[in-house]
C-alpha cells in the first residue's frame, strides 16, 4: 500500500498516524502537490493528497474516505470512529470542526503559495482566518471539557488525532497563536509526544516567513 502526500498536510498526516495506530503497513511517496502534480494525477484525477494506493492498484482519495476504509478493515472494536450513537456523532462533529479549520487554513496558505501578490484578496484571507480561529476555539472548549482525557469515550479516537494534526498545522503553517487555545494546545502536545505522531512530524517552513 502506498500513501502519497507530504506530512506538512494535516490531511495526509492524520491518515499516516491512523495507519500506524491501527498497525497498517504502508510505503510513502513524499510527493508535493506543486511539483509532483502530474505524478499524483496518475493516481487521483484531482491531483490531491492524501491518495492511498491499495495493493490491488485501486486508489482511494479524500482523507475521510480513506479513514472510513481503514476503520472498516479494523472492525468496530478498533475503529477510530465509533460505529454508532452519540459517541459517533460527537467524534464526527469534532472531526468536522477540525477538518473545517484545516480546509480554511490551507486556503490561507494557498493564497500566498499559488497567487501572485497583486491577486491576493485580504478580506478573503481574513474571513478564512476568522473561520479557522472560531473552529479552533470550539475545539479548545471541547478539550477543556475533557480535562486531560481523550476527547470522546475514554479512548483514542479520530477526534484526538485530527484535532492534534490541525492544531500543529495551524501553529506551524499559519503561525496561529496556540496560547489563545491553551486547552487544545496542551491536548495536542500530549499526543504529539507519542511515537505514532512523532514519526510523521516534520519541521515546517512557512511561506514568506
Ligand atoms: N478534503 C480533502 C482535503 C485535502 C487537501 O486539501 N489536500 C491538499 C494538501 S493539504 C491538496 O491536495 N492540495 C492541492 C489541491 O487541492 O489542488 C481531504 O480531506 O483529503
Amino acid at each position: 500500500m502506498i500513501l502519497i502526500g507530504m506530512f506538512d498536510s494535516p490531511f495526509v498526516r492524520r491518515v499516516a498516524i491512523s495507519m500506524r495506530v491501527l498497525g497498517v503497513q504502508f510505503e510513502h511517496h513524499n510527493w508535493s502537490v506543486g511539483k509532483d502534480f502530474e505524478r499524483i494525477r496518475a493516481y487521483n484525477p484531482l491531483g490531491r493528497v492524501p491518495t492511498l494506493v491499495l495493493d490491488d492498484g485501486e486508489s482511494l482519495f479524500e482523507s475521510s474516505a480513506i479513514l472510513d476504509w481503514l476503520d472498516e478493515a479494523a472492525g468496530p472494536q478498533r475503529a477510530l470512529i465509533p460505529p454508532a450513537g452519540a459517541p459517533r456523532r460527537r467524534v464526527l462533529k469534532l472531526v468536522a470542526t477540525a477538518v473545517g479549520a484545516a480546509d480554511k487554513g490551507v486556503l490561507q496558505v494557498y493564497e500566498s503559495v499559488f497567487r501572485p501578490p497583486e491577486c491576493r484578496h485580504a478580506p478573503w484571507v481574513e474571513r478564512c482566518a476568522a473561520q479557522t480561529g472560531a473552529a479552533l476555539a470550539e475545539l479548545d472548549a471541547a478539550c477543556a471539557a475533557c480535562k486531560g482525557a481523550f476527547l470522546v469515550g475514554g479512548r483514542l479516537s479520530q477526534a484526538d488525532i485530527t484535532a492534534t494534526c490541525v492544531m500543529s498545522f495551524a501553529a506551524d503553517a499559519l503561525g496561529f497563536d496556540a496560547a489563545t487555545v491553551p486547552h487544545l494546545r496542551d491536548h495536542a502536545a500530549r499526543f504529539e509526544a507519542l511515537p505514532e505522531f512523532q514519526e510523521f512530524r516534520i519541521s515546517f517552513h512557512r511561506p514568506n516567513s
